[in-house]
């Protein structure tokens, strides 16, 4: 029974059972230890924004209806849900100001480990951004870039550039018309914050409306974090690789990166191949072995087809294999737990960012400016565990499972060329047109406790594929379909219907595979799912529609954290029905779940769709896109 299982993942699972053996704590455990929930948190009806609280309000029982300052349960649960967006904007923004800042300090001649690798794509960028790329040479170009970035956090005239660049006419028209296109970063998160201070905004409505406006701030942000990150490391192309945690190998020094920003990973990897003599020297007959976690792991693996180890929610137990010399941590996602897990074990685990130190970590402190330096001292340390490691206490999986990474946008586009290099996108479109491919879903978002891990993603996957409906991912989706075999050309051949099969295998065979395509296309990190929108864009372009006519939706079923949460949103506000497998905190507000359910329907064409079973989940997916492809006449 599914009930008895905690993930699908048979590395996972053998390693939960040694956690139980060897008396760890796991994530379930403090899952279990924490239940009942508590209903009022769950249905979102708690406020805790002032100190004459926390109120629980009941909308339904015989307790209060209002908190104490008179805020109902709409408004309550209306700004309960902006500052998680506003939360899940500020993360995806830190991201790609990092980045952004990086970029300007190469194109001035103050960060060493990292230049321009990608100029096509630095031109690319600079064009969609409006700036003038004429007789200007890289590093001016880089300089624009980084300055135009950067001015959205705060521009005060003009456009935001980004947001401008991700939209399509049609949408930003409409978006424009609506009142609800931000004009910068800075000043629409706090616009959303201050909204939800006691004593001001108490309409519910035009709470969630500056929820949309947060929407596209943070969707723009988004995409500056990937296409810059593609400039200064390349942007993905198709790569094998492996992934689960039989990754790791006994006779390496491991070290597992984690969290989410290229900057340090990318530098971590470079002094690894530098270092990998000393490795040996100390021992490590195969030297060292670097595996990701989570989304650095997703934006490695993309780039580098470094096998990726795992998604978020088993991070710990990739340490009670026993030999993971260090985890390497920058930022989000990150469990606090894994000092206490770490502690058993011989890992070191080495916190980065100045801004995201882990409390009982080593903490090596990583700036642009020193990256080489800092990067060093990590894989030092790494070697230095590995004289500490317990051979009695190591036990890696066996059968790392293979993958198919590296489906950006352009490699998307590219392969699409091989059978029309005149119009690229007119071959996907024409094979929704035709029925050979019923639509899209991209699959994003997290793991949860409340949900068996990894179950939701593979069960869909499948499903849908035999639907004849082309599957993508980003995020720890990929982590779970990836593990699940399923970015794999067997799985297209054992699991798509006929026709998506025919045109995978089409494309497959001109790109020389020899086969069909993955029946999963990996797109990336969690950040990278603008990848996926520029899909979108394109054929919406073609089909003169706006993305909100597309027969494409977005699925999160296993989803937590608030930049998911917020992600969830854009796809609604960008016209996508988008699936939660995960009830959300909103269910005390009428209001508000209409809203999210219904209401946004005729506002921006997308809506939320909550259904926590997977095949049920399916069959609401695929209703909608099928009414979509009724609506266009196809
Ligand atoms: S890591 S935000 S658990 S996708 Fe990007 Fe995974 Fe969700 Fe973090």
């Amino acid at each position: 029974m599914l009930e008895n299982y905690k993930s699908v993942d048979p590395t996972v699972s053998s390693m939960i059972f040694k956690a139980e053996k060897e008396n760890i704590e796991t994530v379930w455990d403090r899952h279990d230890a924490m239940q009942p929930q508590c209903g009022f948190g769950e249905t979102g009806a708690c406020c805790r924004i002032c100190w004459k609280g926390p109120c629980r309000v009941d909308p339904l029982g015989n307790g209060p209806k209002v908190g104490i300052c008179g805020a109902n349960i709409d408004v309550i649960v209306a700004r309960n849900l902006l500052r998680s967006f506003a939360v899940g904007t500020s993360a995806h923004t830190e991201h790609a100001r990092h980045i952004a800042h990086t970029l300007l300090e190469v194109s001035q001649g103050k960060a060493d480990a990292y230049k321009v690798k990608d100029k096509k794509k630095l031109i690319d960028v600079a064009k969609r951004l409006n700036l003038n790329v004429e007789n200007k040479d890289t590093l001016q170009i880089a300089k624009e870039v980084a300055t135009t970035s950067l001015e959205d956090f705060g521009r005060l005239d003009g456009e935001y550039a980004w947001a401008n660049a991700v939209l399509t006419e049609k949408r930003k028209e409409k978006m424009k018309n609506l009142g609800l296109m931000p004009k910068n970063l800075g000043g629409t998160v706090v616009d959303c914050l201050s909204r939800t201070h006691v004593g001001s905004e108490s309409d519910p409505a035009n709470l969630l409306a500056s929820g949309a406006r947060l929407a596209i701030a943070d969707v723009a942000m988004m995409a500056m974090g990937t296409e810059l990150s593609d400039i200064l490391f390349g942007t993905p192309t198709p790569v094998m690789t492996t992934s689960n945690m039989a990754v790791l190998k006994k006779d390496a020094i491991n070290i597992a990166l984690h969290g989410h920003n290229p900057l340090l990973c990318e530098v971590v990897c470079d002094a690894a191949s530098l270092l990998n003599q000393k490795a040996k020297d100390a021992g490590a007959k195969e030297g060292i072995n670097i595996v990701g976690v989570c989304c650095t792991g997703n934006e490695l693996m993309e780039r580098h087809g470094v096998p990726l180890a795992t998604n978020y929610l088993t991070q710990e137990l990739l340490m009670v294999t026993g030999a993971v010399e260090a985890m390497v941590v920058d930022t989000q996602c990150i469990m606090p737990a894994i000092v206490e897990t770490a502690s058993h074990y011989h890992t070191r685990i080495i916190s980065t960012l100045d801004e995201n130190k882990i409390g009982g970590a080593t903490h090596v402190s990583f700036h642009p400016q020193t990256a080489m330096q800092s990067a060093n001292k990590i894989i030092e340390l790494a070697i230095e565990a590995y004289a500490n490691r317990d051979d009695s206490k190591v036990e890696i999986p066996n059968g790392a499972q293979k993958a198919m990474s590296g489906f950006s946008y352009e490699a998307i586009i590219s392969t699409l060329a091989l059978l029309n290099a005149d119009d690229p996108i007119s071959v996907l479109t024409d094979n929704i047109a035709n029925g050979n491919i019923q639509g899209i879903v991209l699959f994003g978002g997290c793991n949860n406790t409340k949900v068996v891990h990894n179950y939701n993603y593979i069960t869909m996957a499948k499903e849908l594929a035999k639907k004849n409906i082309l599957v993508v991912a980003t995020g720890c989706a990929v982590g779970a379909l990836a593990t699940g075999g399923l970015m794999t050309q067997e799985a297209t051949l054992e699991y798509a219907g006929d026709t998506l099969k025919e045109v995978l295998t089409a494309l497959g065979d001109a790109a020389g595979l020899k086969g069909p395509l993955p029946m999963v296309l990996n797109m990336g990190s969690c950040v990278d799912n603008t990848r996926v929108v520029r899909v979108c864009e394109d054929a919406a372009n073609k089909l003169g529609v706006d993305i909100d006519k597309l027969p494409i939706a977005i699925s999160a079923p296993e989803l937590m954290s608030e930049k998911a949460q917020i992600i969830g949103t854009w796809g609604v506000v960008i016209g996508l029905p988008t699936h939660v497998g995960v009830i959300p905190p909103v269910t005390a507000s009428s209001f508000v779940t209409n809203f999210l359910t219904e209401g946004a329907k005729d506002l921006f064409g997308g809506h939320f769709i909550v259904e926590p079973d997977p095949l049920e989940a399916v069959e609401k997916i695929n209703a909608s896109i099928q009414s979509r492809r009724i609506a266009l006449g196809i």
